[in-house]
């Protein structure tokens, strides 16, 4: 059987280096249709697949404001990859985890390469990386791009989150607090009253998109027949929205995603005695 790997991740979390250890030699270089962004492809077979790695452009966030973030979101949601391998630069975990958490909410088949662990060590940092993962909903796998250690492992746990049988795998959501969740409640319920929409992508991720105000999202709505209805509750949801809060939706949805991530945190990381003195 055939599968897809789409790899995703900050610029510089070692993306490149786990791709090359990944597909070595069989590689193929281009560029995305209608883009100057290069797009890496190689294959690597693994048991009884034939998996294709495909290398996302390096991001921070899946907003609608750079070519690249435009590239990696439209092709996770119209291209469907049988599973997202995140990686994560484990020395920079708070900043790396605001894509991480947006990749959770596209609802999509994940796993996240915990890497650059060799550099996080050395600093004194100490995560319980497996209760993360289980936090998140998401099966973690510990990696050190430049020694190739935890590659085989990767492809391994890619292949069997493709497969939907690894047991961590579960839908997290982000909480927004009540007065978001329930205009979220309002959006979800307009947009599922088109089907195709629905099932174009997640309703839960369209109604915070569209809340948040993406304008990339926004256009894929107005080709809906449920156009109207949906983009008028979500002028509705903004309005007042922005009545109740000081800050704009885009702020507060930001702000719980750093909230999120905060919370999760505090739960995993140990920072040792030497790395506590340095950090304060
Ligand atoms: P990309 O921007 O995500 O493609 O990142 P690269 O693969 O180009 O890696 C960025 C830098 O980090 C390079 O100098 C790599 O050699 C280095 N690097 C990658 N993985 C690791 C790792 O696990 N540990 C350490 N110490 N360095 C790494
Ligand atoms: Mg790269
Ligand atoms: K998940």
């Amino acid at each position: 059987m055939d599968l897809t790997i789409a790899l995703a991740g900050n610029p510089n979390a070692g993306k490149t280096t786990i791709f090359n250890h990944l597909t070595g030699a069989r590689q193929k270089v281009g560029n995305w249709p209608g883009v100057t962004v290069e797009k890496k492809e190689g294959t690597v077979v693994h048991r009884e697949h034939r998996v294709r790695v495909v290398d996302l452009p390096g991001i921070y966030s899946l907003t609608a404001y750079s070519v690249e973030e435009m590239v990696a979101r439209d092709y996770i949601l119209n291209e469907r990859p049988d599973v997202v391998v995140d990686i994560l630069d484990a020395s920079n975990l708070e900043r790396n985890l605001y894509l991480a958490v947006q990749l959770i909410e596209l609802n999509v088949r994940l796993v996240f390469a915990m890497n650059m662990v060799d550099v996080a060590r050395a600093r004194g940092i100490r995560v319980d990386y497996a209760h993360l993962g289980r936090l998140l909903g998401v099966p973690v796998v510990e990696t050190v791009g430049t020694r190739g250690e935890g590659i085989d492992a990767l492809l391994d746990k890619a292949v069997e989150v493709a497969e939907g049988r690894d047991p961590v795998a579960r839908h997290v959501h982000v909480n927004y607090g009540p007065e978001v969740e329930e205009e979220i409640a309002l959006v979800r319920r307009a947009v599922q009253k088109d089907p195709e929409l629905a099932a174009s992508c997640y309703p839960r991720w369209l109604a915070v998109k569209l809340i948040e105000g993406d304008p990339a999202v926004r256009r894929r709505v107005e080709e809906s027949p449920a156009a109207a209805a949906v983009l008028a509750q979500v002028d509705r949801s903004r309005a007042h929205l922005q009545r109740i809060f000081s800050d704009d939706p885009e702020t507060l949805i930001a702000e719980a995603r750093y909230g999120f991530i905060a919370g999760a945190l505090k739960e995993c990381v140990r920072l040792s005695p030497a790395a506590k003195k340095t950090v304060s």
